[in-house]
């Protein structure tokens, strides 16, 4: 990958703002902070931003930056890990003086006035690992690659994930040179508080499985807000359903009401091998093809996915 255009516009700017998607995961905000922190310590000067406003509770990461529009109109933006404008973390990305997408996506929805696509890498931080060592004359310190380790491990979960390759892997050892603490981050990462150790709980004597092969658990509004949790989080607990043997599509969704009170559905549906955002995308969602998620499903939609995700096996 040529990361030159990259570094150029990053060596010309005077304020850059970076953004991620909307639910970050370790990916979206480690990417980020990696880039602002690689940046700062190495362009005295220069103006940069964390943008967006929600965070993650996996693992601790510094506040966003409050950004107003005139800083963000005289900026690049550098938006990560973020396949379509729509997922962007605060849409006034658009007004920057320039905009450059860097991710590991499928670029169905090419946005930006730069792309740096790599749909082949595990994570974002995977694509910023090898950018920030091709240019060995600039810092990469260990708190870079701290941020940066912490997004390769859980997007691809423990080096599991069906997209994990020998880059995946070159880059955790490039990361891990800088003398990081892995079994600490892991467990930073991937442990559980009580609360959700409980939840998994309820999430696996909930599950349906369907021709020994297909394994989903719907939770509503009262289930996920009784342990704490708000829907994207309970989602996120679908990586409970990987390590059975059988199950080879597996999905959790939640339910939460519209403005006239009909139930609507939000899923998070993984695969070990076939391929699911085709699905997805039938009913307006996407992702990567063995890790995609759905939003706003009606009931009969649901009824619809759950019998294309069954068939798929
Ligand atoms: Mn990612």
């Amino acid at each position: 990958m040529d990361f030159s255009v990259l570094l150029e516009e990053i060596k010309q700017a005077d304020t850059i703002t970076i953004f991620r998607h909307v639910s970050p995961d370790c990916d979206a905000v480690g990417s980020q902070f990696a880039l602002k922190n690689w940046i700062e310590e190495n362009f005295e000067g220069k103006h940069v931003y964390a943008c967006g406003k929600e965070v993650t509770h996996q693992a601790e990461w510094p506040d966003n930056d409050e950004v107003n529009d005139d800083i963000i109109a005289s900026s690049i933006a550098i938006v990560l890990d973020t396949a379509n404008k729509q997922r962007v973390d605060d849409e006034r990305f658009a007004q920057a003086l320039k905009v450059i997408k860097v991710d590991h996506h499928p670029d169905r929805e090419p946005f930006g006035d730069i792309c740096l696509i790599n749909d082949s890498a595990a994570a974002t931080c995977e694509i910023l690992t090898f950018f920030f060592d091709t240019y060995k004359e600039y810092v990469f310190s260990q708190k870079t690659a701290e941020y940066l380790y912490r997004g390769l491990l859980t997007d691809s979960l423990n080096y599991t994930t069906n997209n994990t390759t020998q880059e995946t892997l070159k880059a955790g050892g490039i990361l891990a040179s800088t003398g990081l603490d892995l079994s600490k981050i892991s467990h930073d990462v991937f442990d559980n508080s009580i609360r959700g150790f409980k939840f998994t709980g309820y999430i696996i004597s909930h599950t349906e499985v369907l021709d020994n092969a297909f394994a989903y658990v719907i939770i509503d509004e009262e289930t996920y807000t009784s342990y704490g949790l708000n829907a994207s989080d309970a989602r996120s607990f679908v990586g409970k359903l990987s390590n059975v043997r059988d199950f080879s599509v597996y999905a959790v969704f939640t339910t939460k009401k519209d403005a006239s009170g009909k139930t609507l559905y939000d899923g998070s549906l993984r695969s070990k091998k076939n391929r699911i955002n085709d699905i997805a995308e039938k009913f307006g969602g996407g992702g990567h093809a063995c890790a995609a998620g759905v939003k706003n499903l009606t009931q009969e939609n649901m009824t619809n996915i759950l019998n294309l995700l069954r068939k798929r096996i």
